[in-house]
């Protein structure tokens, strides 16, 4: 029998992106099915039934009648929640070991970073000064993460493991062992003002747009030994209010900030963010999505699917992630 085949419609732009090491993943993986590329000429859409995707043109998935599953190749899926002509099929996001453990590493490498006063440090040796400050123990640091989602929760206990006081906050209750939980707004307040140290791995969405802002960062902890509070923010860029964070850096509202993710990627040359003294900055790439998993991962749901099981890790439309 012939077997609906899959397009990859992949709008990266970096090397992790390449469509053609992508197709060639893709081709090992689902070996008795055709895996067409957007730049074949599908003669006929009909045929396709699965798309992979990555940051897909809007309203480039409508043009597949008999599409049965979308499968994002990255774990956030605002891009699609944005496309208002989005097929009505199951959307399936990446979770898998390989990615979360690769944002567990950016998190505490991260976390680690502002604790060991790392920024002071290497700028005293660019300036031959040995002055070493007090080292605060991680048990006086308490990091609040938002987004207790596969990513969060998997970063909340790593950091409670080497010995930080770690909560988080989510939509809805959770209890994860050793990590004390809050949720919803009515909680948020008591969440941030006992944070020094805020991760943010929350998805993008409607109720979650320009969280990170003025009014956000003055609510954090004022007590911590590390003095201001930090950001970490690796969820997307548009959770952040940019304007907000330069000029909450500049007045010592905030300490310092780790950014992966931004409103315009790639960064503009022009950014203030590129040379400020108090950010630490990465292209995106917190964790990236491993092709050689993600094909496989994508290649296994689609087989159980056919065998009439359930698929793992659907999106639901109505919360936007
Ligand atoms: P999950 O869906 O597993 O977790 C999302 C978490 O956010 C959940 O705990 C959820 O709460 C919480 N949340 C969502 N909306 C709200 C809200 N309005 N108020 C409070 N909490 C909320 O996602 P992942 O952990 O897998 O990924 C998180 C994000 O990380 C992705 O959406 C993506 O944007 C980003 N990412 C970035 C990467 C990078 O390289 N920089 C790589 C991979 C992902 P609840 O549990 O109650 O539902
Ligand atoms: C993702 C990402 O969502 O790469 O996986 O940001």
């Amino acid at each position: 029998m012939n077997k609906g085949a899959l397009v990859l419609l992949i709008h990266g732009g970096t090397e992790n992106w390449s469509l053609q090491r992508w197709k060639q993943r893709f081709d090992e993986a689902c070996k008795d099915r055709r895996v067409l590329q957007r730049s074949d000429a599908v003669h006929d859409p009909a045929e396709i039934h699965y798309a992979a995707v990555w940051k897909p043109k809007p309203g480039e998935l409508a043009a597949f009648p008999n599409l049965r599953v979308i499968f994002n190749l990255g774990a956030g899926v605002d891009a699609l929640m944005a496309d208002s002509s989005l097929p009505g099929v199951p959307l399936v996001r990446v979770a898998v070991g390989d990615l979360t453990g690769r944002m567990t590493e950016y998190v505490t490498l991260h976390v680690l970073m502002h604790h060991r006063q790392e920024l002071y440090l290497r700028a005293s040796q660019r300036e031959k000064r040995w002055a070493p400050k007090y080292q605060w123990p991680a048990g006086a640091i308490s990091v609040g993460i938002m987004g207790l989602g596969t990513l969060g929760a998997d970063a909340a206990r790593m950091l409670r493991h080497l010995g930080f006081r770690v909560s988080g906050w989510s939509r809805g209750p959770k209890a994860i062992d050793g990590i004390h939980c809050f949720h919803g707004g009515t909680q948020l307040d008591a969440f941030l003002g006992q944070t020094d140290i805020l991760v943010c791995l929350l998805p993008l969405t409607p109720d979650t747009r320009h969280m990170l802002n003025r009014g956000l960062f003055t609510r954090l902890s004022r007590n911590s030994p590390i003095g201001a509070p930090v950001l970490i923010n690796a969820g997307r860029g548009d959770l952040q209010d940019e304007a907000d964070i330069l000029e909450c850096l500049d007045d010592g509202t905030l300490g310092a900030a780790s950014l992966d993710v931004f409103a315009r990627e790639p960064l503009p040359a022009d950014s203030p963010f590129w040379t400020h003294p108090k950010v630490v900055l990465t292209p995106h790439n917190a964790a990236d999505t491993d092709p050689d998993e993600i094909s496989n991962y994508v290649a296994r749901q689609i087989e159980r699917f056919e065998a009439g099981g359930a698929l793992e890790n659907v999106v639901d439309p109505a919360r936007g992630y």
